[in-house]
């Protein structure tokens, strides 16, 4: 069913529940061609989180944080966004009622048990009035929802593999992370959490 979270938040829950597979091999299309990479942020941490890129990558070191249309270790262009993400972030976002959603830039987050994403705001992309939509597979975490100020009071949300969140309006800059992932296996996915993005990046 969908749940509206706050004004712009949107969890379609279970929405992909019956296609796992399929979402699956296109992460693993992708990440054949992108090996996960553990970034380091502008402050000198080494990122828990494993992430892959296509359509426009995402990277973060000492410079900052920015989009790119090619991989900055090899040069290459990134790989295309699947079609089956393309399709997915469309049918979300209308489902959400933002209306119809082509996303420049894909971000493939693997969350290994005790793997979590500090609360930040994402504020990298030139364009906030587009939605973000984000895909969850495998094990369960625990989202934590917060304002548009650092200290604001965050909510838990938890989200299970199958569930899509689509981030906007008013809350495409809230504050948000990803509490630490507990130990577990999923039958398809393993013993990890896989999160998808869709973005409008440029
Ligand atoms: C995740 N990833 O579960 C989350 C899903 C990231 C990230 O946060 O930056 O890779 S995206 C959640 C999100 C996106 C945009 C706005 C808001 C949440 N929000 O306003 O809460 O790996
Ligand atoms: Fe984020």
């Amino acid at each position: 069913w969908c749940e509206e979270i706050a004004p712009g938040a949107v969890v379609l829950h279970g929405f992909v529940r019956d296609h796992g597979p399929e979402l699956l091999a296109a992460v693993n299309a992708v990440v054949a061609q992108v090996p996960w990479r553990h970034l380091t942020t502008p402050g000198g941490f080494t990122m828990s989180v494993a992430m892959s890129w296509c359509g426009n990558g995402w990277t973060s070191d000492s410079q900052g944080y920015r989009y790119s249309a090619r991989d900055p270790g090899s040069g290459r262009r990134w790989p295309v966004i699947p079609d089956i993400l393309m399709a997915l972030a469309d049918e979300a976002a209308q489902r959400a009622g933002f209306g119809h959603f082509v996303p420049d830039a894909c971000l493939i987050n693997r969350y290994d048990p005790g793997s979590k994403l500090s609360l930040h705001q994402d504020k990298d992309e030139h364009d906030f009035s587009a939605p973000i939509v984000s895909v969850s597979l495998g094990l369960p975490a625990i989202f934590q929802f917060g304002g548009l100020q650092r200290n604001d009071r965050t909510q838990r949300i938890p989200l299970a593999h199958g569930d899509v969140v689509v981030w906007g309006g008013p809350s495409r800059l809230c504050f948000h992370g990803i509490m630490p992932v507990k130990e577990g296996f999923h039958s398809l996915v393993g013993s990890h959490r896989i999160n998808i993005t869709l973005r409008k990046a440029r």
